[in-house]
């Protein structure tokens, strides 16, 4: 058709509905922040992770690998099947209490699409359409051309639940019959504040496919300030490549929420990852090693940051940690647990001297 565009139309039967101001985001109190965070995808057709990263503008894939726990060398060709749910990454952007994606992913319209097909069919639902009208200012949701270039508003939050625990937010799609207090015993976010995140009232209201924010607890990397990446954390259960994809570093609940890290075994041009000579042989030890599994004391070279161009002659920072926090051997327990009730006998014997001397 001329013109350079073809009209399409969205179901007119849904044009009631535009009516409504839908609330756009998560609450994200914060006037002006930005973060990363992740959101459910369930894949309406089988796929691979290649084509997913395209769909959602995944810089690096490997960030997608990260997100998902998934081997290092796993493929963009990689299969997803047809419901599988895939974690992605994205940068979130808090403006004016609301947290949105960060003007990403952009979409083009092709031939045939109507506003409402890219909301719920392309994107899953993961918005409406008036959410997309509105966050791009789009007039009529009927008069799309074929070529116009959207950004999806997908949402996320930046939001502190309080100062002392680190979290990711993560937009999940609600299975059928869970309920607002099993997302939070599972996530250890209290219910209240699951409830305010997500600007609900009554946790009886959560319905089967809502995106509901529930918080992944997060480690910090525990680098060195002015790191790059010293404000990155790592959700609970995912992988963070780090320093241009030189170091992965995972989460779980041990090790008080700090990230254990690791060369990740790139073979693109990553500069050394080794900490100084440790003991008297001088063994170079890779970030992520130590010394020894069995004796002690034990060294490990520990991940510290890394410098802008980690990839062109920069520098990964390490650390030689040293545990000497030896397990205490059996003689030295004895002798430690013989001594304080001898120095509360001396104690006694002495009061009871002085006493006698006094009198
Ligand atoms: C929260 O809900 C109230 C009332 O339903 C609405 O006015 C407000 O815009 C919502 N806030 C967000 C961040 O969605
Ligand atoms: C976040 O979004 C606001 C409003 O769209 C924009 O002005 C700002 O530049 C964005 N922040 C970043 C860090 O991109
Ligand atoms: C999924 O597959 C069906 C038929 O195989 C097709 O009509 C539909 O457009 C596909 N959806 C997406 C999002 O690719
Ligand atoms: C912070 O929130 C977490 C998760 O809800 C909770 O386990 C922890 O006790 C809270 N800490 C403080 C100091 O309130
Ligand atoms: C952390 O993730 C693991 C699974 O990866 C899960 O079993 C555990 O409950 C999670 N812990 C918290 C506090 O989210
Ligand atoms: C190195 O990377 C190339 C391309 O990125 C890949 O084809 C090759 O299998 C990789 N080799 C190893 C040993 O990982
Ligand atoms: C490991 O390194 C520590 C600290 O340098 C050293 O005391 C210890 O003897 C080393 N252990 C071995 C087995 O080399
Ligand atoms: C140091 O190296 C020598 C020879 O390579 C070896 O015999 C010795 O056991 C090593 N010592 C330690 C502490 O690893
Ligand atoms: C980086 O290192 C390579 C080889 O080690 C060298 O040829 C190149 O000149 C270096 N580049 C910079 C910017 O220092
Ligand atoms: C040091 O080693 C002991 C015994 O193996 C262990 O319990 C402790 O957690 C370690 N401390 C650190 C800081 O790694
Ligand atoms: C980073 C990235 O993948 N950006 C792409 C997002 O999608 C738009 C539209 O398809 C592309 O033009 C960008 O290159």
């Amino acid at each position: 058709m001329g013109g350079g565009g073809v009209v399409v139309a969205v179901a007119t039967f849904a044009i009631w509905f535009l009516g409504s101001s839908e609330a756009l985001g998560f609450k994200c109190s914060s006037e002006s922040a930005t973060c990363q965070a992740l959101i459910d995808y369930k894949s309406p057709n089988a796929t691979s992770y290649g084509a997913i990263q395209t769909l959602f503008n995944i810089t690096n894939f490997i960030d997608l690998v990260g997100a998902n726990a998934r081997p290092r060398t796993t493929l963009p060709t990689a299969s997803v099947d047809k419901d599988q749910i895939v974690r992605i990454p994205f940068p979130c952007n808090c403006t004016n209490s609301i947290g949105l994606s960060n003007h990403l992913p952009r979409y083009i319209v092709k031939d045939g699409d109507t506003l409402s097909h890219i909301a719920q069919d392309v994107f899953s639902g993961l918005v409406t359409y008036p959410q997309i009208q509105q966050a791009n200012n789009i007039p009529d949701a009927n008069k799309i051309l074929v070529g116009q270039d959207f950004w999806i508003p997908l949402p996320c939050s930046c939001e502190q639940v309080n100062s002392t625990t680190k979290v990711v937010h993560y937009g999940r799609i609600v299975a059928a019959g869970s309920s607002v207090q099993q997302l939070a015993q599972q996530s250890g976010i209290a219910q209240d504040i699951l409830l305010d995140l997500n600007n609900m009232t009554d946790p009886n209201a959560l319905l089967a496919g809502q995106i509901f924010d529930v918080p992944l607890r997060a480690c910090s990397l525990g680098v060195r300030s002015g790191s790059l990446d010293s404000s990155s954390l790592v959700a609970n259960g995912t992988d963070l490549y780090t320093a241009n994809g030189c170091v992965k570093c995972s989460c779980d609940s041990s090790n008080d929420w700090t990230a254990q890290c690791e060369a990740s075994g790139s073979n693109s041009t990553c500069p050394s990852m080794q900490c100084q000579s440790s003991g008297s042989n001088s063994t170079q030890l890779t970030i992520g090693s130590s010394n020894t599994t069995s004796s002690c004391p034990r060294a490990t070279c520990v991940y510290d940051g890394y410098s802008a161009t980690a990839n062109a002659n920069g520098t990964i920072f390490t650390n030689l940690v040293t545990n000497s926090t030896c397990p205490a051997s059996g003689a030295s327990r004895i002798s430690f647990h013989g001594s304080p009730s001898n120095l509360v006998l001396i104690v006694i014997h002495l009061v009871l001297l002085s006493l006698y001397l006094c009198f």
